[in-house]
């Protein structure tokens, strides 16, 4: 009986340790939101973690990643990071039940991890970014020391700090012969303090759910400016319109793709765990570098007081496989960059310029490196602050973004732009160029097979098969289907809206009962058949034919 009993109390210990630890984390969390809330959200621990790891993940991790959980991988990030963090309260719990003040001093020294995390990252504002992790461990630590304190008395006669003297049930169950001062002032407790750890530990649930719940409202509200910035922009009209798209670049094929992609449903790849709100009030462009004559900086105003151009251009993004889903077509308003670049003095290489690469800077901390000659060889390479008809959203990189057509969006395509500084390959390496993948990648010909679905079972006889192919400024001239080991034949081509954008086709296939292989391949404007030669997307984008399997029945 004796030994059950022992069992028992020390298990419940076990389990109050337990909870002691995960209510000082998630104190030491909801008080970090709360401090990120009045300094940064930017800074908050999980974010700036989440951050570093995102930045240190190895290029086939990453990959792994955008294809495993698509473009969720961030939340899998962070609820990853939560996990983590969990798994290491409740032993520091357990461990505070014996070393009360080594259990807190580890909470400290997440904070400091976080601390640095915080002060690391690229986007930093300086040590304000700190306060966070730390005022939030600090609250975690207190937390852990206070509520530990009252398991002790809770477990009545177990020893608090250091080995039992005798091992042996008479011991247990008498009076704590190694008593330290803790347990001591335990023992005087001792009548009210097993409930006294059940309020502690619920007035610590609810106060710390009510501060967590504070910051995030006042997180929300701290994008409140951009918001407004964004809903009082009005896009001026463009000096130079799209040129009308054609009539049937949609095709009628059920399932095929929208040609123009909604905001709401475009890809989304970035490293921000939170979304940037740039004020368009405040925000600045520089331009500067080797060879600019004439830097400047320019405000949003300045941008839309120009002559704007809208264009039709269909972005990918290198981590698209074979078949992959990141890529989208927009209509994009904006400054023709090449206009800016010449008015700051910038020439290219093949007029004498001295810098080779154009690296475009954000407000979070991101560069991307494009080449200056392909930004102006006369390609409509613009820095967007409209897309289909509406500013920027947030997710998009509102005020202004850049794009420079055919090429991949890691070196083009900078989303919250507020730097553009000519300099040279040679001289520099951004951001994904440090993570293994290549300086210079221009899009990849590719077709993609939107109907029938992988494994669909259609109906034998009539089927479309349909779908888009891209090989963006170079242009689509044929697309070719091939059941099974069958020839090649060529599907029907919806029109071409212009060489950077995308083309739909469609196939009007007899389908036998029975299972068969459909593979598409492309050939783009200067000829060249799409490659059978299968790449993966590391490190200049995927290749190869995509195929689908479907049984008609
Ligand atoms: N600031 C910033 N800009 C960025 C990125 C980023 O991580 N941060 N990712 C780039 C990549 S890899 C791509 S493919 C495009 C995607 O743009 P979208 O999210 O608007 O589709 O943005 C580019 N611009
Ligand atoms: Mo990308």
């Amino acid at each position: 009986m004796q030994g059950v009993s022992n069992f028992r109390t020390t298990f419940v210990r076990g389990l109050k340790g337990a909870a002691a630890g995960l209510l000082a984390g998630y104190t030491a969390l909801a008080v970090a939101e709360l401090v990120a809330s009045l300094a940064r959200p930017e800074a908050g621990p999980v974010t700036v973690v989440g951050g570093a790891a995102i930045d240190r993940t190895p290029a086939a991790v990453k990959d792994f990643a955008i294809r495993t959980f698509g473009e969720n991988d961030k939340l899998v990030l962070q609820l990853g990071i939560l996990a983590t963090l969990g798994l290491l309260a409740v032993a520091l719990g357990l461990l505070s039940l014996r070393y009360r003040r080594t259990g807190a001093a580890g909470v400290l020294l997440f904070g400091v991890i976080g601390a640095v995390a915080a002060l690391t990252r690229p986007d930093t504002q300086g040590p304000v970014d700190a306060l966070p992790s730390l005022v939030g461990a600090l609250a975690g630590a207190a937390i852990l020391y206070l509520l530990a304190g009252r398991i002790v008395s809770a477990a009545g006669p177990e020893p608090v700090a250091g080995p039992k003297p005798v091992a042996g049930p008479e011991t247990t169950a008498g009076p704590e012969t190694a008593a330290g001062p803790e347990t001591v002032a335990a023992e005087r407790q001792g009548r009210w303090s097993r409930r006294g750890f059940l309020a502690a530990a619920s007035v610590t649930a609810v106060a710390a759910t009510g501060l967590g719940a504070l910051g995030r409202t006042l997180s929300g509200r701290r994008g409140q400016g951009a918001v407004a910035s964004r809903a009082g922009l009005k896009l001026p009209a463009p000096a130079s319109p799209a040129p009308a798209l054609p009539a049937g670049v949609q095709l009628k094929a059920q399932g095929i793709s929208s040609f123009t992609t909604p905001n709401k449903d475009f890809y989304r790849v970035d490293t921000a765990l939170v979304v940037p709100k740039v004020d368009a009030d405040t925000w600045r462009l520089r331009i500067h570098g080797k060879g600019v004559a004439r830097p400047r900086t320019y405000t949003l105003q300045d941008l839309l007081e120009r002559p704007l151009i809208e264009r039709d251009i269909t972005l990918t993004c290198v981590s698209n496989e074979v078949g992959g889903p990141y890529i989208g077509h927009a209509r994009w308003l904006g400054v023709r960059l090449a206009d800016l670049l010449r008015e700051c003095g910038v020439k290219p290489p093949s007029k004498g310029g001295p810098a080779d690469q154009l690296v475009a800077r954000s407000v979070d901390g991101m560069a991307l490196g494009s080449p200056v000659e392909d930004v102006m060889d006369g390609r409509d390479a613009i820095l967007a602050v409209g897309m289909n008809g509406e500013p920027l959203p947030f997710d998009h990189g509102f005020p202004v973004r850049m794009l420079v057509p055919g090429l991949y969006g890691y070196v083009s395509a900078c989303k919250w732009i507020k730097d553009l500084e000519l300099t040279t390959f040679d001289a520099y390496d951004a951001y994904w160029v440090k993570r293994k993948w290549a300086r210079k990648a221009p899009i990849k010909t590719q077709a993609r097979i939107d109907t029938p679905k992988p494994f669909a079972r259609p109906t034998a006889g009539s089927v479309v098969v349909a779908g888009v192919a891209w090989a963006q400024h170079r242009g689509i001239d044929r697309v070719e289907v091939r059941i099974d080991d069958g020839p090649w034949q060529d599907a029907d081509l919806a029109p071409q809206a212009g060489i950077d954008t995308w083309r739909q086709w469609s196939y009007p296939w007899k389908a036998a009962a029975g299972g068969h292989t459909l593979t598409v391949r492309a050939t783009d404007g200067t000829g060249a058949v799409q490659t059978e030669e299968r790449a993966r997307t590391v490190p200049d984008g995927a290749s190869g034919w995509h195929s689908v399997f479907v049984t008609a029945g």
